[in-house]
């Protein structure tokens, strides 16, 4: 009787818990790239991209009021084919891997940053994005806005790769019509704050761009302090 109490007690638990965890309501989405460069002088990356460029770090569900994380939901479900293995590695890295991913490898090693990004947030849009509309969101979004372009366009030219704060979110918002968000990183030296990742927000269906909500500098300080942007890995 007793025990039959607390089995029934640890599984009302575990589905309230659940439940609780699966009812986050996300509002907006943030799109967080990394700068490849930058990213790989921060850590020892295992290969670099062929050519530098932003690539996705991950498609973020968010709540304005309380941050979502780990909602539950399906399992990551591994690619199977080649192909579509290496398009999706096109454009979301794992740096730390030392060859690319293969359909014949261990999916939980070659593709567990993929299943990391599901897991932690991709199923925390799983009430409105399936798991394979939200991979598909993820590279829709992705390939939104030519980032690279924006930051290093010869046209609208800005000190690199010592640009202003304020520099970088005003090419970028120029680009994108909308405010980013950007996150720097300490390099080698406590006054030197290094630009490593660019977020874009979306609207909860993605289908537009909106000004994120955190202050564009947040991360690297005020606006008119210098950043470091280095161009290429060496
Ligand atoms: C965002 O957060 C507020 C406060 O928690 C809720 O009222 C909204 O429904 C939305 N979704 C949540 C919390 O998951
Ligand atoms: C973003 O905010 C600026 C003002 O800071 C406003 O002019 C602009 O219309 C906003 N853009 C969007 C997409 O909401």
């Amino acid at each position: 009787m007793a025990r039959s109490y607390i089995i029934l007690t640890l599984i009302l638990v575990v589905f309230i818990i659940d439940a609780e965890k699966v009812s986050g309501q996300y509002e907006f989405f943030r799109l967080v790239t990394f700068w490849g460069p930058s990213y790989c002088r921060l850590y020892q990356c295992g290969r670099e991209t062929p050519v530098p460029k932003f690539t996705l770090h991950g498609l973020w569900p968010d709540n304005y009021t309380r941050g979502l994380y780990k909602c539950g939901g399906t399992r990551y479900r591994p690619l199977k084919d080649q192909r579509s293995i290496n398009a999706r590695d096109s454009y979301w890295y794992d740096y730390f891997l030392p060859n690319p991913p293969s359909a014949t490898g261990n999916w939980r090693i070659e593709q567990g940053f993929w299943a990391h990004e599901w897991r932690d947030h991709g199923t925390c849009s799983e009430n409105v994005f399936s798991q394979q509309s939200y991979f598909n969101l993820a590279k829709r979004l992705m390939f939104m806005y030519d980032l690279k372009s924006a930051l290093f366009n010869l046209n609208n030219p800005i000190p690199l790769p010592w640009p202003r704060v304020s520099d970088v979110l005003s090419v970028i918002s120029k680009s994108t019509r909308a405010r980013p968000e950007l996150r720097c990183r300490y390099y080698d030296d406590p006054n030197i704050q290094m630009l490593v990742e660019v977020v874009l927000c979306f609207d909860v269906l993605g289908n537009q761009v909106i000004n994120c909500t955190l202050p564009g500098s947040v991360f690297c300080g005020r606006r008119s302090s210098r950043i470091y942007v280095p161009e290429s890995f060496q």
